[in-house]
């Protein structure tokens, strides 16, 4: 079994965060989330998430090309996760591009083309324009 990991925040999933889902999963049989928690949003990201770390939980075990959803608490995790998970490929998408190709010594790393035109903050702002 191939199995795949990917990391972020996915708040407000949108159609870009399924774009990249389903093609990291295409990398293999098993896909890891590492869905990052609250507090390592609002500490290390300065993100504060519309929906609870919970609740962005239930929303990724919902799509199909997911089988895992565990936290991302620091950014110092991914070596650990890669061997505790037994992690074959490391993906992300390449607005990431060269960041953590340090885990080349674990597993493959791949950056996939973010998909245009969509971003949460894009979303934020569009509902703030409606609403005036
Ligand atoms: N993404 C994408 N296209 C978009 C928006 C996002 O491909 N239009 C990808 C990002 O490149 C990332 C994933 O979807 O690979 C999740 O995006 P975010 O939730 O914004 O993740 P981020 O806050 O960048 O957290 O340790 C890594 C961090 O946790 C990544």
């Amino acid at each position: 079994m191939k199995r795949v990991i990917t990391y972020g925040t996915f708040d407000l999933l949108h159609y870009g965060h399924i774009n990249l889902l389903q093609r990291a999963k295409e990398y293999g049989d098993y896909l890891i989330v590492a869905l990052s928690t609250d507090e390592f949003n609002w500490n290390e990201k300065q993100k504060k998430c519309y929906f609870s770390y919970e609740e962005r939980k239930r929303l990724l075990e919902a799509v199909r090309y997911v089988d895992l959803v565990i936290p991302e608490e620091n950014w110092s995790q991914k070596k650990t996760d890669v061997k505790e998970y037994h992690v074959d490929t490391f993906v992300m998408g390449d607005d990431w591009e060269g960041k953590f190709d340090f885990l080349k010594e674990f597993c493959e790393v791949v950056y996939l083309p973010r998909t245009p035109e969509i971003s949460t903050t894009q979303i934020k702002q569009d509902l703030n324009k409606k609403i005036q």
